[in-house]
């Protein structure tokens, strides 16, 4: 949780902005959180970032395209120097809000920085979470809850939600459970596509959920949403086949389930998640092979320090995030030595 001296901070910075500039993580706790501001403030430009793992200096571009007086970073745990350069030499402020963990002296002293992580009551919430806490608009309960679950978390207006919506949501007290079970979860599955679609797509999927009335809007199609709506039936296909086959792989694996796979889509964070819900007592670890580059999507018990581990000494590799979920990035010739490493770690 935020600390009320720092909501009030952050909704003074919100305030001061005439024609802010959200750049969020390119996943549903991103997407929701943005959506949570926009909607209270009532102006400001979304963009989610794709760039991996850090916000690059080509964004700076967007600064500039949308004239923007404020620059908000949303659920990315890294923003690369040149970025800041050029955010510095035009004197915009920035407010970053994060919930992961990472070397805090890279964070230079003009950035308005939010992490609980940092507060006396460490925290770790998803930026969702943290964003309604801001702006407690209760006709936005839906899409906080979208946020939350999709980072496989159970916020403390659960209850407050599943008495409103309680055809949306499941019994259960468990996120996945939701996140796969729940027409609520099903709102976050087909956000968490559509951000996987053409930038035009996606700019209109944005545009549609800062209007949105009701979670019903998204979930019924209409001519409105249909674009998105299609993409996830097309995605949703492939996921399915993708997930199935690493499901017959699991059952056959002991500790470690190692999934790989190709292809122009990368759906390694949703896979992991929904592998993690299905082989609880396993480590899972998802490759997105691209070409000379492998993504890497881990999830499981104290994964972050054995991962962080098992990338020491590959030339070029890069990883970070929760301690239970971390994703990274290591070149292709390298994934044997990777998962043996790991495999070395773990026993
Ligand atoms: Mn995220």
């Amino acid at each position: 949780m935020l600390t009320r001296i720092q909501v009030k901070e952050i909704k003074e910075h919100l305030e001061k902005s005439q024609n802010p500039l959200f750049f969020f993580d390119n996943d549903q706790d991103g997407l929701c959180s943005f959506l949570l501001l926009q909607r209270w403030l009532g102006r400001g430009k979304g963009v989610p970032i794709k760039s991996f793992p850090d916000l690059i200096p080509e964004y700076f571009r967007k600064v500039k395209e949308l004239g923007a007086d404020y620059v908000f970073v949303l659920d990315k745990p890294l923003i690369s120097k040149g970025f800041f350069e050029e955010i510095r030499k035009v004197n915009i402020p920035v407010v970053w809000i994060d919930h992961h963990t990472i070397d805090w002296t890279l964070i230079p002293q003009f950035v308005n920085y939010y992490n609980p992580l940092l507060n006396k009551k460490k925290s770790n919430e998803p930026i969702t979470a943290l964003c309604y806490q801001i702006t407690k608009r209760k006709e936005d309960i839906w899409i906080a809850m979208v946020g939350c679950i999709s980072d496989g978390f159970v916020p403390y207006f659960y209850t407050d939600f599943e008495k409103k919506y309680s055809d949306l949501s499941t019994n259960s007290m468990e996120a996945f459970d939701l996140l796969y079970k729940s027409q609520i979860g099903k709102i976050a599955r087909i956000l968490s596509f559509g951000l996987k679609d053409r930038t035009t797509n996606v700019i209109n999927m944005l545009k549609f959920l800062i209007k949105a009335k009701s979670p019903y809007e998204v979930l019924e199609e209409n001519s409105k949403n249909s674009s998105f709506h299609k993409r996830f039936n097309q995605v949703n296909a492939r996921y399915t086949r993708l997930l199935n086959k690493a499901i017959i792989l699991g059952k056959k694996a002991d500790r470690i389930l190692f999934f790989q796979y190709g292809g122009d889509l990368s759906i390694s964070s949703e896979l992991s998640n929904n592998l993690s819900y299905i082989f609880r007592d396993k480590l899972i670890v998802v490759a997105y092979v691209k070409g000379a580059k492998t993504n890497i999507s881990t999830r499981g018990e104290k994964i972050r320090e054995a991962f962080l581990k098992s990338i020491e000494g590959l030339e070029g590799a890069i990883g970070g995030g929760h301690e239970n979920a971390v994703g990274g990035q290591i070149k292709t010739e390298d994934i044997e030595k990777f998962r043996e490493n790991l495999k070395k770690i773990l026993n």
